[in-house]
């Protein structure tokens, strides 16, 4: 018994090949059966040009018979003509070879297509893996999301979900959405008042909107919870300043005091701070032009640090990213608790913001919208934020 095989780069090849070798043989067709068939990964020159060819194992029963019983003497044994079993041997033979050649054949093709398949299935996880990242961090880039953090979100969003999950591009953005809320922190809006007199204090760059938001508090927690409530002013520097915040302590009928200096502080705390539930403490906005220095105004808060004291640093969310990192920084030697978010109105990107919230990791309390004191102030939800962050996204 004997054996050949041919190889093919695809299957229509076969049968061409292989009458060629059997009638280089001179076999006759009806000894040639299919054994055996495999793809073989060719390789190339240096690596180039490597490809799958199909290699397919033939064998030649001797003339004489084969243990399956295929014998030119069965086949006499049917009463033909010399002619006619000559053709029907031909028939016989070719007929049973083209039926393993089409086996063969669906095979290949099966694998073939399988091969192709599996390549179109990963060439689209891919580009839509890609394209959905590149989709997504060009609209995070288009609100202001800075490049260093919208890298570091997908990073962590690539390595934590399947590549499955990854193609789906709802499914990318509702984790990067929930991934960045889960890092942002809020804290308790309502006040508590353990110790009185509870000390509420906005610290800030100037012009964010501390005077206004403290009215805005002064609203919420003093006047309408009934609270007993006043002010004091260590906006020495600006007449202009202790006007606005004296006009809101007319209307709601509080004292205002001006904080001129420490001394002034400590008498006014001891005098003001039995009657009172809390006191609002604005402070002139600190930057390098301004007098008021950010030591300073530490050194007035060490003072009422005995008493139970809230603050917060109130920021612009219209303010550029490395500038809110700069800031939260800087206010760091103050101590605040959390950040208020000012002017969420005058904008519609808040990339910036929700990164610095973030990064930071310091809690978010209010925002505000808007210059109305009864009403533009609110809590906000982390996930909410970041819906309003990605807005349109999708
Ligand atoms: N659109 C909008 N304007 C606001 C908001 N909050 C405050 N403002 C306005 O911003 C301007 C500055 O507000 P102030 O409260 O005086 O800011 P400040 O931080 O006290 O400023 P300085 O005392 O100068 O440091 C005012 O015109 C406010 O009406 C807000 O949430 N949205
Ligand atoms: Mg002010």
């Amino acid at each position: 018994m004997n054996y050949f095989s041919i190889e093919v780069d695809n299957i229509s090849e076969l049968k061409t090949k292989l009458y060629d070798e059997i009638r280089r043989r001179n076999i006759s067709a009806d000894r040639v059966f299919i054994l055996a068939k495999k793809p073989i990964r060719k390789k190339g020159f240096l690596g180039i040009g490597a490809k799958t060819v199909y290699q397919v194992w033939f064998q030649i029963l001797d003339s004489q018979g084969d243990s399956d019983g295929r014998t030119q003497t069965q086949l006499k044994s049917n009463n033909y003509s010399a002619g006619e079993y000559e053709a029907k041997k031909e028939n016989d033979a070719t007929s049973s070879l083209y039926k393993e050649i089409d086996t063969i054949k669906k095979m290949l093709q099966d694998v073939m297509v399988d091969n192709k398949k599996v390549r179109e299935i990963a060439y689209s996880y891919i580009k839509n893996k890609e394209s959905n990242f590149e989709k997504i961090k060009e609209k995070m880039l288009e609100k202001d999301f800075p490049i260093g953090f919208i890298t570091k979100i997908l990073e962590k969003v690539d390595n934590e979900f399947s590549e499955d999950e990854k193609q789906n591009f709802f499914f990318i953005y509702s984790k990067i959405r929930d991934t960045i809320a889960e890092g942002i922190k809020v804290t308790s809006t309502d006040i508590i008042i353990n110790k009185k007199p509870k000390i509420v204090m906005l610290v800030g760059p100037t012009g964010v909107g501390k005077t206004t938001t403290l009215v805005k508090l002064a609203l919420q927690w003093g006047a309408l919870k009934k609270n007993k409530f006043m002010f004091f002013s260590l906006d020495k520097y600006r007449a202009g300043a202790s006007y606005q915040l004296k006009s809101f302590a007319e209307i709601f009928k509080v004292p205002m005091v001006i904080i001129k200096d420490k001394e002034t502080l400590v008498n006014s705390l001891q005098d003001f701070g039995k009657d009172n539930d809390i006191i609002f403490v604005d402070t002139a906005g600190t930057s390098p032009k301004n007098t008021m220095t950010i030591n300073d105004l530490n050194e007035h808060i060490k003072i009422m640090r005995k008493y139970d004291v809230f603050i917060s640093l109130v920021m612009s969310a219209v303010t550029k990213y490395k500038d809110m990192l700069d800031i939260i920084n800087r206010y760091g030697v103050l101590n605040y608790s959390n950040i208020i978010l000012t002017k969420i109105d005058e904008t519609t990107t808040y990339g910036s913001s929700v990164a610095a919230l973030y990064e930071s990791g310091v809690p978010l309390s209010f925002v505000t919208n808007g210059q109305r004191v009864e009403k533009d102030i609110m809590s906000i939800k982390p996930v909410d934020l970041l819906q309003m962050a990605l807005d349109d996204v999708v």
